[in-house]
């Protein structure tokens, strides 16, 4: 009910209660428990005895009701569970992905303004305080697994793109899933999927972007390395804005790769690299390679040229 509630108090400066009642075929307290509700979540309502209700502000939290607003996907985002807090989105979404028959489509959205558990790759911490966007994708693309390094290149192209199209800053891709600004962290990619042989089952794509942090809140280990968009801009975004922005593209870039036109998505990671052209050390797990990042190869790994003129294509590592 607070979704139509917020409907009405939009389309209007003032609306009774009463009026409010009628619409909705409820009583009077009942809308009153609503706008509590709103109130409670953040929303500036105020009331006048004899005119009614006014929406002053919404508040810039991640509701599905906001972010559905105007967000113009198919099938991104259509569904979103909301968490003010949780352990990670990846591990909810993950759950969540093997009950596909149970009516989890592809483009289920998981968000949070927190995680207490925030995953990098590895098993490692990705710090999540509020203020950031903390979300993940369920997918069910009827790809090969060996497009998995495609949809978290694809990913970070769509990160990059909405950030320069809110903020006009200029970021690059460091391979295989880190954005910068400044040679700084400004997002993370964690793709995590469930595949047969030659079948994908699910893939869940997490992104966590630093929008609204402020410097000193970064872990003072990874402070030197981290930026947030807002310490970039030196004022705040709408987080609500940028997340429609992401779920637009990410549907039109996800497109792309399920009709394996991989082209362009290649093309447009190239242009923004950070990594190709120079000489890297990358662990790869097992040992540490060095050598000239010269390329990425269609299916999205790495060419590393060595020393001795060797090339080497690197499926997943970290570049050190
Ligand atoms: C990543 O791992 O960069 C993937 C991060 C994915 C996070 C999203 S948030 C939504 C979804 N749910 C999750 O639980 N995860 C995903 P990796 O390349 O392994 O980088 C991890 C490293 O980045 C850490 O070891 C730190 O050094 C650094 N780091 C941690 N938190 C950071 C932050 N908020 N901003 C920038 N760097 C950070």
């Amino acid at each position: 009910m607070t979704n139509d509630i917020l409907k009405y108090l939009r389309e209007k400066e003032y609306i009774s209660g009463e009026v409010l009642a009628q619409k909705l075929g409820v009583s009077r307290v009942a809308v009153w428990k609503q706008i509590q509700k709103l109130k409670n979540m953040g929303y500036r309502i105020t009331s006048d005895q004899n005119l009614g209700y006014c929406l002053l502000s919404r508040p810039d939290l991640l509701l599905p009701q906001e972010i559905q607003r105007g967000l113009s996907t198919n099938y991104i985002g259509k569904e979103i569970f909301y968490f003010p807090k949780l352990k990670s989105t990846n591990i909810i979404a993950k759950e969540k992905a093997l009950h596909r028959a149970e009516g989890i489509n592809e483009g289920t959205v998981i968000i949070a303004e927190r995680q207490s558990a925030g995953k990098g790759r590895l098993g490692r911490k990705w710090f999540s305080p509020e203020g950031g966007i903390w979300l993940s994708i369920i997918l069910y693309p009827r790809l090969s697994p060996s497009y998995i390094s495609r949809i978290t290149l694809m990913t970070a192209v769509v990160v990059v793109k909405v950030i320069e199209k809110c903020t006009q800053i200029k970021t690059q891709i460091k391979w295989p899933n880190d954005i910068l600004i400044n040679n700084k962290k400004v997002c993370g990619i964690l793709t995590e999927m469930s595949a047969e042989l030659d079948i994908i089952n699910w893939v869940v794509v997490g992104i966590g972007v630093n929008v609204n942090i402020k410097r000193q809140e970064f872990p003072k280990d990874i402070r030197e390395r981290t930026t947030s968009l807002k310490e970039v801009l030196g004022k705040e975004i709408s987080r609500v804005k940028l997340v429609q922005i992401f779920l637009q593209e990410f549907e039109k870039y996800y497109g792309l790769l399920k009709k394996k036109e991989s082209f362009t998505i290649l093309n447009e990671w190239k242009l923004r690299s950070h990594t190709l052209g120079k000489k890297i050390k990358v662990n790869i797990g097992e040992k540490i390679v060095t050598g000239e990042a010269i390329d990425i190869s269609e299916e999205g790994a790495l060419i590393l040229k060595k020393k001795d003129g060797e090339l080497i294509e690197i499926i997943s590592g970290t570049i050190i």
